[in-house]
């Protein structure tokens, strides 16, 4: 497919069908068709830049790379290929992936690789410029290509949801604290302490003093007074 090659309205290097993005953003007109900068080709394919993954479909959630193939102007080291994906190519948002610079001069290819957003039909930029910053999305530049490529996305294949977390800990096999098998400490099986004497057999002291009321002398009963008369 050579419809993105050249840039524009280059003069012998103009694109077929300029300036291919899918939002009208245009290009610079200044230069030459392969003396000055282009993108000429993009492909987006699955895998990492370094594990690429051939024959499958495009997945969300998967990483993919895109490959640019650029013309550099000179030794390329005033050239700079900014990278957007757009997760809806009928809703055009541009999220930027990053900037790589050309290794030198001339044809080369140019990469960046990503997560695959969720959508259906989703869309990349690239814009090849000379010197600036990755300032926008579409920016102005008269040695400045901007193109697109739209293309499909499969449905991840991944569970929808996965759960939010792992259970904290195992079960434990055993209570945590297993009951004493016996009373933490058994009776004692006599008093602990008998007692100091026995009793003593006999009183240890014999009262000091007998009543403390001494008998009367005399009878209270008895005769009051001696008989009164004598015979
Ligand atoms: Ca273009
Ligand atoms: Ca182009």
């Amino acid at each position: 497919m050579d419809l993105l090659n050249g840039r524009g309205s280059v003069e012998s290097g103009s694109e077929s069908n300029e300036p291919n993005t899918a939002d009208g953003c245009a290009d610079g007109s200044y230069g030459v068709y392969h003396e000055d900068e282009s993108v000429d080709k993009i492909v987006v394919r699955a895998g990492g830049i370094s594990d690429p993954v051939l024959g499958i479909d495009l997945e969300a959630g998967k990483p993919a790379t895109v490959v640019a193939t650029v013309y550099a102007y000179n030794d390329g080291s005033e050239d700079y290929a900014d990278f957007y994906y757009a997760r809806d190519a009928y809703n055009l948002t541009w999220e930027y992936i990053g900037t790589v610079q050309p290794s030198q001069g001339g044809i080369q290819e140019l990469m960046v690789q990503y997560i695959i957003p969720d959508g259906v039909t989703q869309a990349v930029r690239v814009i090849f410029r000379q010197l600036g910053n990755a300032t926008s999305s579409c920016s102005e530049g008269g040695y400045k290509d901007m193109d697109d490529l739209i293309f499909s996305v499969s449905e991840s294949t991944e569970p929808s949801s996965k759960p939010s977390s792992n259970p904290s800990s195992e079960p434990s096999p055993t209570p945590s604290n297993i009951p004493s098998i016996q009373p933490s400490s058994l009776p004692s099986q006599s008093p602990s302490t008998i007692p100091s004497k026995n009793p003593s057999s006999t009183p240890s002291e014999i009262p000091s003093s007998g009543s403390s009321i001494p008998p009367s002398n005399t009878s209270s009963s008895g005769p009051s007074s001696k008989p009164s008369n004598t015979p």
